[in-house]
């Protein structure tokens, strides 16, 4: 079994939603990171207003369901997150998509402007936003799970080294 499909078929410890399919272009970054680091995870459409039901119903079984976090990215009037977070104690990591009226400005600030009681902690717009929550993720469940941990430092060490290695721009 690859380590691709190991972690997409193991009990999944993060899940990954997004508001529409339309976000999987800038999700599939964060699904991507997390394959290369091992982490179990999900992946499901889930969205605020057009399957609120489905939204409540994935919040309320995430912490039975053994996910340690949830990684969720909405566009626009971003509330997916939000409702997400006021729902389950997992904790929520928020990515806001890049719209095509606002580049994503809008839901940046849909996603960020939490009032205080209920946090979702907030990445970068877009693709760079998607990969650091799966990097997150992954330090957060490093010191439970040390394969994890093992595979998050051999990426931050070859990331290093890569730069370390051609630090020369014009070559
Ligand atoms: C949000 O509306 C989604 O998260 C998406 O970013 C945005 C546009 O959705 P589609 O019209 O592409 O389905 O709910």
């Amino acid at each position: 079994m690859t380590d691709s499909k190991a972690a997409t078929d193991a009990q999944p410890l993060v899940g990954i939603v997004m508001g529409s399919r339309s976000d999987w272009e800038t999700m599939q970054h964060a699904a991507a990171k997390l394959e290369a680091l091992g982490v179990p995870h999900e992946v499901r459409v889930v969205s605020a207003h057009r399957t609120p039901d489905v939204l409540f119903d994935y919040a309320a079984t995430a912490r039975s369901r053994g996910l340690r976090a949830i990684i969720a990215g909405a566009g626009g009037a971003a509330h997916l997150p939000g409702m997400l977070a006021a729902k389950t104690p997992v904790p929520v990591l928020g990515v806001p998509v890049q719209s095509k009226a606002l580049n994503g400005m809008d839901s940046l600030l849909s996603i960020v402007q939490m009032p205080a009681g209920i946090p979702v902690a907030t990445f970068a717009i877009g693709n760079a936003g998607a990969a650091n929550a799966a990097l997150f993720a992954a330090a957060m469940l490093a010191p439970t799970h040390p394969p994890i941990g093992e595979a998050l430092d051999a990426f931050r060490r070859k990331q290093t080294d890569d730069v370390a290695g051609n630090d020369d721009p014009r070559q």
